[in-house]
């Protein structure tokens, strides 16, 4: 049977909810990013970008580049809610989502088309769906495997929706440039533009033999079966990820053990959420730690029994980080969970009843009023104080 993978994309996701939530951003340019000295674009809109400004610029360029612009520092947890009713439409299309990052998912929707007319027809439902019930433009490719289904969603961005059907892939591809084929950049880009190789055409041309000479064997099979646009990759959902991890960069360094445990707590939320939400346990918890030099640690703790739950996370991470014995800033912060186990075949306390009660209660109104509504409740009650 023939795969049918959909890619959508939200078109300059943060800045697009600006532009919607702020009338008189709309057809402006709006950056969104750090404003502090440190600074960089997480997004822009259009409108900036046709001033060069793009994602991971520096602030201070992006000032220089567009003078006129609207520069916000964006609020995260409310793009996360977006990004959450968004993920939620996507699983009305397709049992198989893979979320990539907060605004971007693969779906596979095999057999799903004939629902409708056409794949065209199903990617125009979505689209159509996502803008009725957020007000923001997705752009959307359909093609038969994961990296074409990405390079179509891309290739008529903003608003686009293109389909690569099997028998178009030559036509469509081979012109491109040999950027647009996945995990080439930089060096490895710059050595096949000195070998003579432009457009992804001459690379499939050349085949694999040719590219060992000078590439390595596994770099050459790879850059040989995507320049003709093979890629088996399955549509991975949660459950069948490896790993849930959450991560956070601050603004700055931060320096107290409280900001770290409270940082710490934050990401055990997520990971404990996103783990319930697919029914799985952890089994293996993670903490890494970056320092303001790039100095990196990792370390992982493996469970007797798997776990879920916030505080059981939070108790495996803090006491992982305060072995470490940071004493300079931290730049970043992450917890992962792996190692899976189904829900329920696991329990790592004996109280684990009350806690299945309690957190089934949590998650409840978390999906009821968006994932932030503990911590506003939170700290509601410490303000009522
Ligand atoms: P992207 O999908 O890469 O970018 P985008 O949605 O802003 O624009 P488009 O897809 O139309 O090209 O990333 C999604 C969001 O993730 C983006 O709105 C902001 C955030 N982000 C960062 O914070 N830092 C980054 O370096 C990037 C690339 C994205
Ligand atoms: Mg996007």
């Amino acid at each position: 049977m023939e795969r049918y993978i959909m890619h959508v994309d939200m078109d300059a996701f943060f800045a697009s909810v600006e532009q919607r939530d702020h009338e008189e951003y709309r057809g402006k340019p709006v950056i969104v990013g750090g404003q502090s000295v440190r600074g960089v674009v997480a997004t822009a809109s259009y409108e900036a970008r046709a001033f060069g400004v793009h994602s991971a610029m520096p602030m201070a360029i992006a000032r220089r580049r567009c003078p006129e612009g609207i520069f916000v520092s964006g609020n995260h947890a409310h793009y996360q809610e977006v990004s959450q009713q968004i993920f939620g439409i996507f699983h009305d299309f397709s049992p198989a989502v893979e979320a990539l990052s907060i605004d971007e998912a693969f779906l596979d929707i095999s057999g799903m088309e004939k629902l409708m007319k056409n794949c065209r027809a199903y990617g125009q439902k979505l689209k159509k769906k996502i803008y009725l019930q957020t007000g923001l433009i997705a752009s959307v490719g359909i093609a038969p495997n994961k990296f074409l289904a990405k390079l179509a969603s891309d290739l008529e961005k903003p608003d686009g929706l293109v389909i690569i059907a099997s028998g178009e892939i030559k036509r469509v591809l081979w012109p491109l440039p040999i950027s647009r084929l996945w995990g080439v950049g930089g060096k490895t880009e710059e050595r096949l533009h000195r070998l003579g190789y432009e457009n992804i055409g001459q690379v499939a041309q050349a085949g694999e033999a040719e590219l060992c000479k000078n590439f390595g064997q596994k770099l050459s099979r790879q850059l040989v079966k995507l320049a003709n646009g093979r890629d088996d990759r399955l549509v991975e959902t949660e459950r069948e990820a490896q790993s849930v991890g959450n991560e956070v960069t601050f603004e700055q360094d931060i320096v107290t053990q409280e900001e770290a445990e409270a940082a710490l707590l934050a990401l055990a939320e997520k990971v404990g959420w996103r783990l319930r939400r697919v029914n799985c346990c952890a089994r293996t918890i993670q903490l890494k730690v970056r320092l303001g030099d790039f100095t990196t640690y990792t370390r992982s703790r493996t469970l007797s029994a798997a776990t879920c739950y916030d505080e059981d996370i939070y108790g495996v991470a803090r006491e992982l980080f305060h072995a470490l014995h940071v004493h300079s800033g931290i730049r970043l912060l992450g917890i992962t969970g792996s190692s899976f186990d189904i829900y329920g075949q696991a329990s790592l306390f004996e109280d684990n009843h009350k806690k299945e009660e309690l957190y089934s209660a949590i998650d409840g109104l978390k999906k009821r009023f968006g994932y932030d509504i503990i911590n506003h409740l939170n700290a509601k009650k410490k303000k009522d104080k």
